[in-house]
């Protein structure tokens, strides 16, 4: 099985408010394979923006409502819009929004999940922003729900896709950082010293893909270039990260 988070860098420009990239994302549709399969996306331009604006990470407030609702409609439009390419691409893909599986943030059922992959449908699911039992809204990151996801069906591979070529030793479009080949998942000193210097929530990121590697062969590799998909489903040489 293949389990694959389309970032929301990727699938949006992140400046700009749901400026979204559909070439980008038919390209990607193309790559995939057409069974056996997961995809999860991220937010981008869609979700993050207003998740900021309206504060949603640090709960409700009665000013916020409107704002969280924005947020709930345009990570809809934005799924609708992927479920499309997929779809488009004859992939049986079925779109799970977090609300239909999440129960106020408490417990998360995945049993739908079974069903659709016992039956050859691909599920497609997102980062969103969800309700709460603690805060009363929040933000669930997609990251998250490949985490759940890989601990529940242990996929062979895990592909996120970013917007750069991989995990870089430092922020990718500083001169003197380079790619990291071969990521370890236990943490070891040496790889430490480098990978701490990446910024812009790549930290968190790489935890989540450390954990993940415990279950699956995890890959990070560049969403423009969805051929790369493909090597890494047939083990030729890419260009990525791969956690070990
Ligand atoms: O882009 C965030 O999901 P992520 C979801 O996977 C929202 O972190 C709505 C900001």
């Amino acid at each position: 099985m293949l389990l694959i988070k389309l970032g929301g860098s990727v699938i949006s420009n992140k400046k700009n408010y749901r400026d979204y990239r559909e070439s980008v994302v038919r390209g990607i549709a193309k790559n995939l394979p057409k069974e056996d399969l997961i995809v999860v996306h991220g937010a981008g331009s869609f979700g993050h923006i207003l998740a900021d604006e309206f504060k949603i990470t640090d709960g409700f407030e009665e000013w916020k409502r409107l704002g969280f609702a924005k947020i709930e409609r345009d990570m809809l439009d934005l799924n609708l819009r992927i479920l499309d390419a997929l779809v488009s691409e004859d992939i049986p893909a079925v779109s799970m929004p977090p609300h239909s599986f999440i129960t106020m943030g408490k417990s998360m059922n995945l049993d739908i999940f079974d069903f659709l992959l016992e039956h050859g449908f691909v599920p497609l699911t997102f980062g969103d922003a969800v309700f709460d039992v603690k805060r009363g809204i929040n933000i669930l990151s997609g990251d998250i729900l490949m985490m759940e996801l890989a601990k529940r069906y242990r996929p062979d591979k895990t592909i996120f896709l970013t917007d750069v070529d991989g995990i870089y030793t430092g922020p990718p479009d500083r001169e003197d950082s380079s790619l990291i080949r071969e990521l370890p998942r236990h943490l070891d000193p040496e790889t430490e010293i480098k990978v701490s210097d990446v910024t812009g929530g790549m930290d968190l990121k790489i935890s989540v893909m450390r954990e993940i590697a415990n279950y699956s062969k995890v890959y990070v590799i560049n969403g423009f270039h969805p051929e790369r998909i493909r090597a890494v489903l047939n083990d030729d040489d890419f260009v990525g990260t791969v956690v070990l």
